[in-house]
């Protein structure tokens, strides 16, 4: 068994037992290439399960959530169709290991991009339309605990996402300022504008095009891009509320139960 299918086999697993692991790091070198390799054999396990990729996500874009983790540079990771939940439904706590929320500005493609030199007003072009999302989160390493390359292994803690109720076309709208406000419990927990995340959410979107085009890849027309936590992220257990308001892309809800 290579390396790689012995870190993604560890990673799976721990997903199906719902236990955390030790950060893969800890006891084996884990270099970029192949922390992304491990990456891209969970995903193929997710795909090989009957769960399409329905498009990406960037991580650890702004300095909140830098900071928090520790870790102080962009990553992405990949969406399955077993990770989309839909609007207003509740999420079970104890389907995931440790779950965390944070909001997000997603983009819904409705064009190819692929290439080394896509800027943001190209993904802005590209884009059929903007959502405000919330990223649920679940790192498979006990505490969140993990360096750059174990995070990227485990493809950016991805376990669900919700995109609003509320489709936008960016056209005219400066998601710079795009505010958010974030709520649990009824009470204020953080704020942000779109420009939290590397400047513009867009630019981050077209920063992961450009790094995909390093490994010969790209996004397809009706992927969804997360462009990574606005704020800090939250933890949530069964009875909590979160709500995501956004200037211009409507409110996100999500019930745990
Ligand atoms: C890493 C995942 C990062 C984001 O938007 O920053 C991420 C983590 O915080 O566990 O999704
Ligand atoms: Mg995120």
């Amino acid at each position: 068994m290579t390396a790689v299918s012995e870190f993604a086999d560890k990673l799976l697993d721990a997903v199906k037992v719902r236990q955390g692991l030790a950060p893969l790091s800890d006891t084996m070198d884990l270099d970029e290439a192949t922390a992304l390799d491990v990456q891209q054999a969970v995903v193929q396990a997710r795909v090989d399960a009957g769960f399409p990729i329905v498009g990406a996500k960037l991580g650890l874009t702004s300095k909140a959530k830098q900071q928090q983790m520790s870790v102080d540079r962009p990553l992405y990771g990949w969406l399955t169709s077993d990770m989309q939940i839909d609007v207003a439904v509740p999420v079970v706590c104890s389907d995931y290991i440790q779950p965390r929320v944070e909001p997000e500005i997603a983009f819904l493609l409705g064009r190819d991009l692929e290439g080394k030199t896509v800027t943001a007003a190209q993904v802005l072009a590209a884009t059929e339309a903007c959502f405000g999302a919330i990223d649920v989160l679940d790192s498979r390493y006990t505490g969140y605990k993990f360096t750059f390359n174990d995070v990227t292994a485990d493809n950016a803690s991805s376990a669900g996402f919700v995109l609003g109720g509320t489709a936008v076309d960016p056209y005219g709208l400066d998601l710079r300022l795009t505010g958010c406000v974030l709520e649990k419990n009824g009470e204020l927990v953080h704020t942000a504008a779109g420009a939290s995340v590397m400047g513009h959410p867009a630019a981050a979107v077209a920063w992961l095009v450009r790094k995909l085009a390093e490994r010969g890849q790209g996004l397809q027309a009706g992927h969804v891009v997360m462009a990574g936590g606005m704020t800090e992220a939250v933890t949530v257990a069964p009875g909590d509320t979160v709500v995501a308001r956004f200037a211009h892309l409507g409110t996100v809800e999500i019930p745990f139960r």
